[in-house]
C-alpha cells in the first residue's frame, strides 16, 4: 500500500489518504445505486413526478461536499439527489421524499426536485432553471448582514448560464463581495439543446470573470481534481468573503428525465464518456495504487446495495401525511428560526 506523501501543509485528519478516497467512492457509489433503484421504482409507479438522474456527474457532488463545511449552505437544482446524498442528508429521508411519504425530508411535499434538510443547510433544489441562484445570493447577504462567516455553495447547469438570474446574480455576488461559490455543473446539454446551440460564448468561466471574480474550469470526472478544486474555492471565499465560480466539465450518461428520448445525442459521444466514469476511474485507480482490491470493492458496492435496500424497505412502510396537515408547511412556523 502507498502512504500519502508529507507536503507543506498535510491535509486534516480524515481528508486525505486511502481511507478518504475510499468514502468518496462509497459516496459516488451510493449515489449510483439510489438513482439506478429509483429508475426501476419509477418504472414501477412507485415514485412520481418528475425524475433527472445525476449518473455520470458524481464526481461533482462528492468532490465539492468533501471541500465543504457543516455549517456551510448548499443550494441546490433539480438534478438534486446526488448533492442531498452527499451533503449527507440521510438516504431514508429522501427515499420517503421520492414516494411522498411524510417521513421525507421535506414531509413528502416536494418529491424529487424539492429535497430540503434543515439539519445539513441544505436548502433544496428548485424546478426553475436558476431559481436557486438568488437564493444563495440572498442567504449569502444575510449571513453577512448577520455578522455569520460561511460559504453558500450553489449548483446550477450550463443551461442557467442563458439565464437572467444568472447575470444578475454574479452580478450583485460580486458588487457586494458576498460569500457565494458558484458551481456550474456544465453537461454540454440544456435539455435537447447542446451548448453551442444556444450559448454564444461556451466558455462559462470566461463569462464569469468578466463580473470580476476568480473563476475557472475543471474536469468534472476525476473526484480527486473537483475536491482539490473545490478546497481551494472555498478556502478562497472564506479567506476573502467574496464569490468564486468554478465550472466542471460533466456529462450525465442519461437522459435529462425519464420521459426524454435523448435522439439529440450521438450514441459514440455518450460511449465515450462512459470511458472516463467517474466511480471506474477512482475504482481502477485506487486498485492500481494498492489502496483496494476486488474482494474490497464488492463489499463496498454490497454496503451500498444494502443501504438503498434498506431505504426502499423504510419508505414502503412509512405513513403518508394525515389529510388534515397538509396545509401545514407551505410556510415556515414558528420553530425557533433565526
Ligand atoms: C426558468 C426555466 N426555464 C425553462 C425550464 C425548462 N427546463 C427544465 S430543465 C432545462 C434545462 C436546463 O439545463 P441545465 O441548466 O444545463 O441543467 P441540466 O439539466 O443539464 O443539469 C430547461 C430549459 C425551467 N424549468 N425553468
Amino acid at each position: 500500500m502507498k502512504t500519502a506523501t508529507a507536503g507543506p501543509r498535510p491535509a486534516a485528519p480524515g481528508r486525505a489518504g486511502p481511507a478518504h478516497r475510499r468514502d468518496l467512492l462509497r459516496q459516488m457509489l451510493r449515489i449510483r445505486r439510489f438513482e439506478e433503484r429509483c429508475v426501476e421504482l419509477y418504472s414501477a409507479t412507485k415514485i412520481r413526478g418528475f425524475l433527472h438522474l445525476y449518473i455520470g456527474e458524481e464526481a461533482v457532488a462528492a468532490g465539492v461536499m468533501a471541500a465543504l463545511e457543516p455549517a456551510d449552505a448548499v443550494v441546490s437544482t433539480y438534478r438534486e439527489h446526488g448533492h442531498a446524498l452527499a451533503r449527507g442528508v440521510p438516504m431514508d429521508a429522501i427515499m420517503a421524499e421520492m414516494y411522498g411519504k411524510a417521513t421525507g425530508c421535506s414531509r413528502g411535499r416536494g418529491g424529487s426536485m424539492h429535497l430540503f434538510d434543515r439539519a445539513t443547510n441544505f436548502h433544496g433544489g428548485s424546478a426553475i432553471v436558476g431559481g436557486g441562484l438568488p437564493l444563495a445570493v440572498g442567504l449569502a447577504l444575510a449571513d453577512r448582514m448577520a455578522g455569520r462567516s460561511r460559504v453558500t455553495a450553489c449548483f446550477f447547469g450550463d443551461g442557467a448560464v442563458a439565464e437572467g438570474e444568472f447575470h444578475e446574480c454574479l452580478n450583485l455576488a460580486a458588487l457586494w463581495h458576498l460569500p457565494v461559490l458558484f458551481l456550474c455543473e456544465n453537461n454540454l446539454y440544456a435539455m435537447g439543446t447542446r451548448i453551442d446551440r444556444a450559448q454564444a460564448n461556451t466558455d462559462l468561466a470566461a463569462r464569469a470573470a468578466t463580473y470580476g471574480m476568480t473563476a475557472h474550469a475543471v474536469d468534472g470526472m476525476d473526484v480527486r481534481v473537483v475536491e482539490k478544486a473545490a478546497r481551494r474555492a472555498a478556502a478562497a471565499v472564506r479567506a476573502t468573503g467574496s464569490p468564486y465560480f468554478l465550472e466542471l466539465r460533466t456529462y450525465r450518461f442519461r437522459a435529462h428525465s425519464m420521459y426524454d428520448p435523448d435522439r439529440y445525442r450521438d450514441k459514440a459521444e455518450i460511449a465515450r464518456w462512459q470511458q472516463r466514469d467517474p466511480i471506474d476511474t477512482l475504482a481502477r485507480r485506487m486498485i492500481s495504487d494498492g489502496e483496494l482490491d476486488e474482494p474490497g470493492l464488492a463489499q463496498l458496492n454490497a454496503d451500498v446495495e444494502a443501504e438503498v435496500a434498506a431505504s426502499v424497505t423504510a419508505a414502503e412502510q412509512a405513513p403518508v401525511e394525515p389529510v388534515d396537515q397538509l396545509t401545514r408547511f407551505v410556510y415556515a412556523e414558528d420553530e425557533g428560526l433565526p
